[in-house]
């Protein structure tokens, strides 16, 4: 049933009263301490935002919403909602058993009563849900792994919402931007939803579709999680902010919105499309490519330019939302305007810088034009953005043991020392073996923690300005690229295969393990007993047979010249 907008929608928050008992009683509970895409989550399960959903999907739910974007009941719903658990976790549970679900300083935020636990299939999952079961897409990556194995689901009782302590003023619950839309009187609110920093031609794009649509204004950014790589959501919202005043005066208004988003490109949108009309919108702007998430392992788009139009098209009664197409605008040079590409006169000279071309000028400290953005969003997202040479950047060499990692990482330490500029920090496979991961074996869950260590150390070090030198073997792709994923939120990931063959490391055996590893003495060992995914596409790939030291060094830092990452 779809709620008006002048009415609250209905949230699963207890009353104060009962919320102060519930949380006593929940300190006896097994406790789920939810990850930072789960919270986001239950925030709007809770509010509202998610309505009508009363809690994390039951199987039954779960089925349907995967095969045809509907609840059991048959209610619109494209996203599968679900509380992903270790098998460990879930084993301990029985079913009709309330467990206790608490954010990552173990606040107690919710209580649930488990009514189903389920093995799910995650290549179907991707497959309908993603339109492909490759590690490409970011939430089929996240599906395989970090998901945990085991489902579980049923319904919410809220005890209080996530705290939020950045922009507070900025954040609405549905039922909030209800009233103020009320209070205002807007009646018809076109939603904006971006992940990016907004430039002349979007508030050109927004100012005229609310103009066309005889609307009001929200502009609905996400900031619980976007695409791996995205503009931080602080320096965002000081860009949003900046842009906010461009607008006609009581016609435009922003709200913060802590979704994680999966980048479903079609499913999305529609997504979207329901969670603002939970906020109350009456409109909502699709753009070309809605909620993309970029090239597949062939190098070719997820969907079609317009799917997510088409899909939310056919949709839209039931969304009860209305689509306003995103016209795409471009700089027409001889008008000093922009106009809708479909609007502009055949010949004249049209504008355009891409991303692409964006983050280019912007990591070379290159012009950017009036034409294309604000001043203030400029020189927020230059200060977010000093060039590479003056940004924090890790090297991650790999390779097996007696590689040579460490003979190169060393003199490469010694050369950007000698460069000087930023502080560098070597962590090598045995110091970090030694100080940070004494503990631990060579499984593969203690290497996969061992490397997810060096990767929080290094990106740490990358946010801060400095430059991590890791050298450890780094067996599994998939952690290479998550700790890829953890690093290049803050800066550049070179990482450099030192591609020394199994045959060349035994001959060398400088460690004399490889004599060990074959009497079977020292147990899977890296190349002898236990796997090494070769790297697909490292940005260097070193040789090391017949070739010195320091010219492998000299190699990867005429890589780091050309990268722009080192002053030439
Ligand atoms: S991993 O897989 O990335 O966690 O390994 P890493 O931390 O780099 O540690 C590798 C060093 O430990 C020694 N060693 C072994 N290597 C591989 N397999 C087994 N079973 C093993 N046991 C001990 C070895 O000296 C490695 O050092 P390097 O510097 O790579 O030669």
């Amino acid at each position: 049933m779809q709620i008006p907008n002048h009415v609250p929608i209905p949230e699963l928050y207890v009353s104060y009263e009962s919320s102060l008992k519930l949380r006593k009683e929940a300190g006896d509970l097994q406790s789920w301490d939810l990850s930072p895409r789960q919270i986001c989550d239950l925030e709007l399960l809770m509010n509202g935002g998610f309505n009508p959903l009363k809690g994390f999907l039951s199987e039954a739910d779960y089925d349907t919403v995967v095969e045809d974007m509907r609840l059991a009941d048959g209610a619109l719903w494209p996203m599968p909602i679900t509380l992903d658990v270790s098998e460990g976790f879930a084993d301990g549970i029985e079913l009709g058993q309330d467990i206790a679900l608490r954010d990552q300083e173990g606040v107690i935020l919710a209580t649930m009563t488990v009514t189903d636990r389920w093995t799910p299939d995650k290549a179907r999952e991707a497959q309908k849900v993603f339109g492909a079961d490759d590690s490409a897409h970011p939430a089929v990556n996240y599906l395989h792994n970090k998901a945990g194995s085991v489902y579980l689901g049923g319904p919410i009782t809220g005890i209080q919402q996530p705290n939020h302590y950045d922009f507070k003023m900025r954040r609405d619950t549905p039922n909030e931007l209800r009233a103020y839309f009320r209070k205002l009187g807007w009646r018809r609110i076109v939603a904006f939803q971006t992940r990016n920093p907004l430039h002349r031609a979007h508030q050109e794009l927004t100012f005229r579709a609310a103009k066309e649509a005889q609307a009001n204004l929200l502009i609905h950014p996400v900031v619980g999680m976007t695409k791996p790589g995205d503009v931080d959501h602080f320096t965002r919202v000081r860009c949003y902010e900046a842009v906010l005043d461009k607008y006609p005066a009581a016609t435009t208004t922003m709200s913060l919105l802590n979704l994680a988003m999966r980048m479903a490109g079609p499913r999305e949108a529609v997504w979207h499309g329901l969670i603002r009309r939970n906020h109350g919108c009456t409109h909502m702007i699709v753009g070309r490519d809605h909620a993309g998430p970029g090239k597949n392992s062939a190098g070719e788009d997820f969907y079609g330019a317009y799917d997510a139009q088409d899909l939310f098209r056919e949709h839209q009664d039931e969304i009860g939302i209305e689509m306003v197409d995103f016209k795409h605008m471009v700089y027409v040079q001889d008008r000093a305007e922009y106009q809708a590409a479909d609007e502009v006169a055949k010949g004249a000279t049209v504008l355009n810088i891409s991303g692409t071309e964006l983050r280019r000028r912007l990591r070379e400290g290159l012009e950017i034009p009036e034409w294309f953005s604000f001043p203030e969003v400029v020189e927020e997202l230059r200060r977010r953005y000093p060039p590479r040479a003056q940004q924090g950047f890790t090297v991650f060499f790999t390779g097996f043991s007696g590689s040579g990692k460490s003979t190169i990482a060393n003199a490469l330490l010694v050369k950007l020392m000698e460069m000087g500029g930023r502080p560098v920090t070597l962590l090598d496979g045995d110091i970090v073996r030694k100080n940070l991961s004494s503990e631990l074996g060579f499984s593969k869950e203690h290497r996969d923690l061992n490397i997810r260590r060096i990767g929080y150390v290094a990106s740490e070090i990358t946010k801060n300005g400095g430059i991590a030198i890791c050298a450890p073997i780094a067996p599994y792709a998939t952690t290479r690229r998550a700790v890829r994923e953890d690093v290049e939120a803050f800066g550049a990931f070179v990482e450099v295969h030192v591609a020394t063959s199994i045959e060349e490391c035994e001959r060398r055996d400088r460690k004399g393990l490889y004599a060990l590893a074959r009497a079977g003495k020292i147990k899977e060992f890296t190349g002898i007993s236990d796997p090494y995914d070769v790297p697909e596409n490292p940005e260097l790939s070193v040789e090391t047979e017949n070739v010195e030291v320091d010219h492998c060094a000299h190699q990867v830092l005429l890589k780091l010249e050309q990268m722009g990452l080192v002053a030439g």
